[in-house]
């Protein structure tokens, strides 16, 4: 009976079905079903436009192998060897030549890159995969040696981030502090959320399944909404509502674009990474996640705790499933994606189990293009090799084993 009811009662990621389903079957059966919701891994589940054949997403991964921001033939075959995942949200990708941060990481926004990435998308669908690109401004965090005409990288204020960024030095990744950072003109923000709308737009022209905007990790879109980086006296700092404001545009900006339910948005509540943090957070995300709520968004994807370490920051308390909870309660229904130290099936089916829709997976996937099949299998996963993770060609990139067939 509970899996005939679980069959005829998917998750709904699209809020009309879901009123539907509500008022064909009766509330408490309707509240049973979300309780016993629980698919495994490697069940299929629609989020948005998106239909992924299971629940394992392969992160958003930084690899600098994109010389000149342009993707490469090496990068298709990297991607389409992952094709397995439910869904590849691809590396961080500049949405314009200032939101540039890292050296060799791709862009968006010219010629040369969405045929270079056309090439990406066309074989990740051969091969049965589905495949999003992440939407990257990297505001503060960037080096006036990778600006156009080796300007100041912009942020919301003139504030720099006690962090470092990769520039690639005789062919060797070097990391370097980053460069001090001017204040935008609010007269300028209007035209970083076109840019955001024409990368958007990009991607689907050149046949991605949609766009993640990275709102995460200390870039622009989370210095703006974090007190940390944040000391701005407009209509762009302050309050909370003012913060997220810049977010906000954007994501309602690349929604009206491309539609919502191609529109995912990745955030980290609590995380270090680049130098960025907010005196209220629980604060800041549970208005943001109300503000999300009525977009229609195909997911939201969560870094719990500090990014790529562990997911309880000393410090810094979250609480995670009680911001699900007000996402769901203001009428949200795209998938909840929860990333960050996910490296076996046990772990990531108790997230599901839990209440998340996705586990995305990082390092795993760096060294188990069939993470799928091993996972499914109960495999022993390769170990990823700290040393060829940023720059360079195939090796530590493309040359790791699969299961023999
Ligand atoms: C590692 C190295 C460079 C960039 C992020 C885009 O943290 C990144 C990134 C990660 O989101």
């Amino acid at each position: 009976m509970a899996i005939i009811f679980r069959r005829e009662m998917p998750p709904y990621t699209d809020r009309r079905t879901a009123e539907a389903a509500q008022a064909r079957y009766p509330v408490h059966l309707f509240a049973a079903r979300l309780e016993a919701a629980m698919p495994t891994l490697f069940e299929p589940l629609t989020a948005g436009a998106l239909h992924l054949a299971n629940r394992i997403a392969m992160a958003p991964l930084t690899r600098n192998r994109a010389p000149g921001a342009v993707p490469t033939p090496l990068m298709a075959e990297y991607y389409t060897q992952r094709a397995s995942a439910g869904l590849i949200v691809t590396e961080a990708t500049a949405i314009s030549p200032q939101a540039q941060g890292y050296a060799d990481v791709p862009g968006l926004y010219s010629t040369e890159q969405l045929d270079g990435w056309r090439r990406v998308t066309d074989s990740v669908h051969k091969a049965g995969g589905r495949i999003v690109v992440q939407l990257w401004h990297v505001g503060r965090v960037s080096h006036v040696e990778l600006q156009p005409d080796n300007a100041a990288p912009v942020a919301p204020s003139a504030i720099r981030a006690n962090t470092k960024t990769v520039l690639i030095r005789a062919g060797k990744p070097e990391f370097v502090p980053t460069s001090e950072p001017r204040a935008l003109d609010a007269a300028e923000l209007p035209g970083i959320v076109r840019d955001y709308q024409r990368a958007a737009r990009n991607a689907i022209a050149c046949g991605f399944d949609g766009v993640e905007i990275h709102g995460a990790n200390g870039y622009l879109l989370d210095q703006f909404l974090k007190t940390g980086a944040n000391q701005r006296s407009d209509d762009y700092g302050g309050n909370v509502k003012n913060r997220a404001r810049l977010m906000l545009e954007v994501v309602r900006g690349v929604a009206d674009e491309i539609g919502g339910e191609r529109t995912g948005l990745r955030l980290s509540p609590v995380t270090p990474a680049n130098d960025i943090s907010d005196e209220q957070p629980q604060q800041t995300f549970d208005y943001l996640v109300h503000q999300l709520a009525p977009l229609g968004l195909a997911y939201i994807h969560l870094i719990v705790g500090a990014t790529g370490g562990p997911r309880e920051v000393e410090g810094r308390p979250f609480d995670y499933t009680s911001l699900h909870a007000l996402y769901r309660k203001h009428g949200g229904q795209g998938a909840w994606m929860l990333n960050n130290g996910y490296t076996d099936k046990a772990g990531a089916q108790a997230a599901l189990d839990a209440g998340a829709d996705i586990v995305a997976f990082g390092r795993p996937y760096i060294a188990n293009p069939d993470l799928v099949a091993r996972l499914r299998q109960d495999a022993p996963l390769n170990t990823p090799d700290r040393a060829t993770f940023y720059g360079g060609g195939a090796e530590g990139y493309t040359d790791y084993p699969t299961l023999p067939a």
